[in-house]
């Protein structure tokens, strides 16, 4: 396979409200990110995966896109942007700008014209439909409610999967592709370094035939994408995919395809929801589906296409309190969580906040929370009788703005993300949890993803070598191998508060064998002298 820059890179993303507030209104914005370009160069991150900063109402916080060519005034300027990509470039540090192209806003220019008539020239860049004394068919918006929203204006119905304020756009109209792909170039040329494609499984959806992801378009268009767009500059590139399996995520990043570099599974993050009643129907994760599915992509990409790794973003809930310890062993855990993806083939994630182990957050009222999604559920399940009790343990679960809350940078007022008034509640534990404490602090979980990220700068096994499980049905430890040549690189970490016997075979000792991470001082300097594992202990072993 031929080796890409960004195989050893670790992408960091950026939630731009949520970030650092620079001028004060409580709303994060460039100016802030600017400010922290350094703290993420000595984090040692190569690239910032940067949520939408485009113009936009924010009914859905910027993935609701007025116009493609703007800043968000919250969020500053195009000169501030400007400067962003050059001062990010002066730290080797490249931008990927988020791609929202399944849907825009209903401000969007191109929709008001659309809804006008319908024989307006822009009606076919959206999708309408007449109803049949109702909505054209039972498709259920993600956010809540039917897919299909009625318009006054033409008596028609036009489909939104997503809010009624993010109208699908139709992807088949060629029309429709040549000015996104112009706006790509757009971006390019201004030396951002790719994109990050939001749930860019939908673009080939055939909605009559009730096909959302997985159309029989979709590899076309993104090949053309590819043709016209990407392949003419140094791209790097991620596909949203909610719904891809190694098989087709093999067809979108398999080399020789030309579509994208490599794509997000979501098969890890359902694991603890029950199956087909979504994300809110909570089921405890069980070890063995996780170490199953995870090894899954690892094994079945390996020399074919690449992976993407992560465990948190702003629609997941903060991964130390969904699948670690928040408690008591908040720091072990999230080292442990950390160590189990970042040893991995594929490219890592870190969402803002991992890297300190910011937790979720409990707001007891609804209003204080912002996020679209949640409101519209905790709405609907209102409206079906549903007990107060379960709706909001499902929103404290799974709820977006556990993420979403904003970084905290020290333990002063509003955790030092802004002077006046943040948009959404700081977590109170900024007090304990904080970018400062942590990194003065060198046993600090930032200080540990700052050497995972630089062990995959030095070794060529943690980034190309094989997969092979260890202690496969194991209830409580996540282990396995990694080979490369005649190195092999052993990774064990318990993933509970117990402290569970292991033996690990002692050829795993080799000639040389070198200790490379741990979350605890004192550790075996060689596998076979590892008798038991201490809570959420981990540990990476090299041996040659
Ligand atoms: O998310 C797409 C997506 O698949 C969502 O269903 C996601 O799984 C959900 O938010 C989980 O609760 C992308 C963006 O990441 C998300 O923030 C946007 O709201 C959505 O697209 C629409 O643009
Ligand atoms: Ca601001």
């Amino acid at each position: 396979m031929e080796k890409k820059w960004w195989h050893r890179s670790t992408v960091y993303q950026i939630y731009p409200r949520s970030f650092n507030d620079h001028n004060g209104d409580g709303i994060g914005d460039i100016p802030g990110i600017i400010e922290k370009l350094d703290y993420l160069a000595f984090l040692g991150i190569d690239i910032i995966w940067l949520s939408p900063v485009y113009q936009s109402p924010n009914d859905d916080n910027g993935y609701d896109i007025s116009d493609y060519y703007e800043i968000m005034s919250d969020f500053g300027t195009m000169d501030d942007m400007d400067t962003l990509i050059e001062e990010a470039r002066k730290r080797d540090i490249n931008i990927m700008m988020d791609l929202v192209i399944n849907h825009t806003s209903d401000e969007h220019p191109w929709f008001i014209e659309s809804r006008k008539s319908k024989d307006n020239p822009y009606r076919d860049y959206y999708v309408w439909r007449e109803g049949s004394g109702g909505p054209p068919s039972g498709i259920t918006s993600v956010f809540s409610g039917p897919a299909w929203e009625y318009d006054e204006a033409t008596g028609e119905y036009y489909f939104h999967l997503f809010s009624k304020k993010q109208p699908d756009l139709n992807l088949h109209n060629k029309e429709v592709r040549e000015h996104l792909y112009n706006m790509m170039n757009f971006w390019l040329d201004k030396g951002v370094s790719g994109f990050r494609m939001d749930v860019i499984d939908l673009i080939g959806k055939e909605i009559d035939d009730k096909v959302l992801t997985d159309g029989p378009k979709l590899h076309v268009y993104l090949q053309e994408m590819n043709r016209e767009v990407l392949s003419n500059y140094p791209t790097v590139t991620v596909g949203e995919t909610p719904s891809a399996t190694p098989e087709t995520a093999n067809l979108y990043t398999g080399e020789g395809r030309n579509e994208l570099d490599m794509v997000f599974t979501f098969q890890h993050m359902s694991l603890d929801e029950v199956e087909g009643k979504g994300k809110w129907a909570l089921k405890p994760l069980d070890l063995h589906d996780l170490k199953q599915t995870l090894g899954k992509w690892q094994t079945e990409l390996h020399g074919k296409g690449w992976n993407s790794l992560y465990w948190n973003n702003h629609d997941q809930p903060r991964i130390v309190s969904r699948w670690g310890h928040d408690g008591k062993y908040r720091v072990e855990s999230a080292k442990m969580l950390a160590t189990i993806l970042h040893m991995m083939q594929g490219t890592p994630y870190v969402y803002q906040g991992e890297e300190i182990g910011m937790t979720n957050i409990v707001f007891d009222d609804i209003r204080d929370y912002r996020d679209i999604e949640t409101i519209n559920f905790y709405n609907e399940k209102v409206s079906e009788g549903i007990p107060l009790g379960i709706i909001m343990k499902s929103i404290h679960v799974k709820g977006r703005d556990n993420a979403r809350t904003p970084f905290q940078w020290d333990s002063s007022l509003h955790g030092g993300f802004t002077t006046g008034t943040p948009w959404l509640e700081v977590n109170a534990n900024h007090k304990e949890i904080n970018a400062e404490d942590a990194l003065r602090d060198e046993d600090s979980i930032f200080h540990y993803y700052r050497k995972l990220i630089r062990l995959r700068k030095e070794h060529d096994i943690i980034v190309y070598g094989g997969y092979e499980p260890i202690l496969d049905d194991h209830p409580e430890i996540f282990a396995y191998k990694r080979k490369l040549g005649d190195e092999t690189l052993v990774v064990a970490a318990n993933f509970y508060g117990n402290e569970p016997e292991l033996e690990l075979p002692s050829d795993f000792d080799g000639t040389s064998c070198e200790l490379l991470i741990n979350n605890y001082s004192e550790a075996p300097d060689r596998p076979s002298g590892l008798k038991k594992l201490r809570p959420y202990e981990a540990i990476v072993y090299l041996i040659k």
